[in-house]
C-alpha cells in the first residue's frame, strides 16, 4: 500500500555542464525532471511509501526516468509505456530566460480519464497545474481526479509555467482546479501573476475553498492555513542559492511527508523548508538525499505512518 501517489509528466532534461550558453555548442548532462516526479523522489527518500504515475515513451529517456525513480524507492507499477509517442524533453540554457520544452505530442500528453483505472489508490494524490497545460485530455484527467467522488485527499501544486500557457489562459483554470483541491500549494508571486493577489491572506480570501492552503513566499517563509482557524507562518532558512529549480517540489515533498507522519503544521512547514534548502543548494532539480541520521533527527524514520 502507498501513502502518496504523484501523477504528472516526467521529462528528460538536458543541461549544459559546465554551464555555458547552448549557442556555443556545449557539453550537456542528461537528467530527470518533472515537478511531480521530483515530489515523488523527495517523498520516497523521506521514507514515505510513494508511487508515481505517468506515461513514458519506449525510449532511453523513459528508461532513465524509470531507473531513477526505482532507485529512489518510488513505485512505478502503473506507469504506461507508449510505443509510438516519445518521452518529453526539456533543455536548460543558461543564456536564455525561457525554458525550451520539446513535449508536445509526448507520451504523457495523451493521459486521460482511463489513466485513473491504472492509478493505485492512496490516501493522498498529488498533482500539479503543469498537467492542466499539456492537452485537453490531461486537463480532463485533472478535473476527473478532483471531482466530488474521490475518496482520499488531493494535493494540488499550482505550478504555473509561463512557457506552456499565458496568464489569461491559465488563471481561470488554475483557480478552478485549486478551488476543487483539498490541499493547495502556491507561490506568493505566482498567485500575484495569476490572480493579482499580493499577500498570503489575500490568497486565502481568494481561494476560499481548499481546507489547507500553503503559500510559499520565496526566501521569506511559508504560511499554512488549515480550516478556518489555523494560520501558521515559518520563516525560511538563509540559503546560498545555486539553482532555484526544484525547490518548490522539494518543499511539497517535505510538507506532504509531514502530513503523512501526522506532524503539526509548523513542523510540516519546517520540513518543507529543509528540503527546499537542499534543492536550492544543488544545480539539479533535487537536493542531496537526507542521510539516515538526518531522517532520525527529523523524526521521520521511526514510528508507524499516521494521517
Ligand atoms: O518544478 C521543476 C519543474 O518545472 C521541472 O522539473 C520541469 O516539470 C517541469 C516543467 O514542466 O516545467
Amino acid at each position: 500500500t502507498l501513502d502518496v501517489v504523484c501523477l504528472g509528466e516526467a521529462l528528460a532534461v538536458f543541461s549544459p555542464d559546465p554551464p555555458a550558453p547552448i549557442v556555443e555548442g556545449t557539453m550537456v548532462r542528461v537528467g530527470v525532471a518533472g515537478a511531480e516526479t521530483n515530489v515523488a523522489d523527495g517523498l520516497a527518500r523521506l521514507g514515505i511509501r510513494t508511487g508515481w504515475h505517468g506515461r513514458l515513451g519506449a525510449d532511453p529517456f523513459g528508461a532513465m526516468i524509470l531507473k531513477r525513480l526505482v532507485s529512489a524507492g518510488v513505485s512505478v507499477d502503473s506507469v504506461e509505456i507508449d510505443p509510438t509517442r516519445p518521452t518529453g524533453i526539456y533543455v536548460k540554457d543558461p543564456a536564455s530566460r525561457s525554458v525550451h520544452y520539446r513535449r508536445s505530442n509526448s507520451a504523457a500528453s495523451i493521459m486521460d480519464e482511463l489513466t485513473l483505472d491504472r492509478l493505485a489508490a492512496a490516501p493522498i494524490t498529488h498533482i500539479s497545474g503543469i498537467t492542466a497545460a499539456l492537452s485537453a485530455s490531461c486537463l480532463r484527467l485533472l478535473r476527473h481526479i478532483l471531482d466530488g467522488s474521490r475518496r482520499g485527499v488531493v494535493s494540488f501544486d499550482v505550478n504555473y509555467r509561463p512557457a506552456l500557457w499565458t496568464v489569461s489562459q491559465a488563471a481561470p483554470i488554475l483557480l478552478e482546479l485549486a478551488q476543487a483541491a483539498d490541499l493547495v500549494l502556491v507561490g506568493r508571486d505566482e498567485a500575484e501573476a495569476l490572480w493579482g493577489t499580493t499577500s498570503a491572506d489575500e490568497i486565502r480570501a481568494h481561494l476560499s475553498r481548499p481546507r489547507t492552503l500553503v503559500v510559499k513566499d520565496g526566501d521569506i517563509g511559508a504560511t499554512a492555513f488549515i480550516g478556518d482557524d489555523v494560520r501558521v507562518f515559518e520563516a525560511a532558512p538563509k540559503v546560498e542559492v545555486v539553482e532555484p529549480v526544484g525547490a518548490g517540489d522539494a518543499f511539497a515533498a517535505g510538507y506532504l511527508a509531514g502530513v503523512v507522519r501526522g506532524f503539526d503544521p509548523s513542523k510540516r512547514l519546517r520540513l518543507g523548508h529543509r528540503l527546499a534548502a537542499r534543492a536550492l543548494r544543488s544545480a539539479g532539480d533535487l537536493g542531496v538525499p537526507p542521510s539516515t541520521a538526518e531522517l532520525d533527527a527529523w523524526g521521520l524514520r521511526s514510528g508507524p505512518a499516521s494521517t
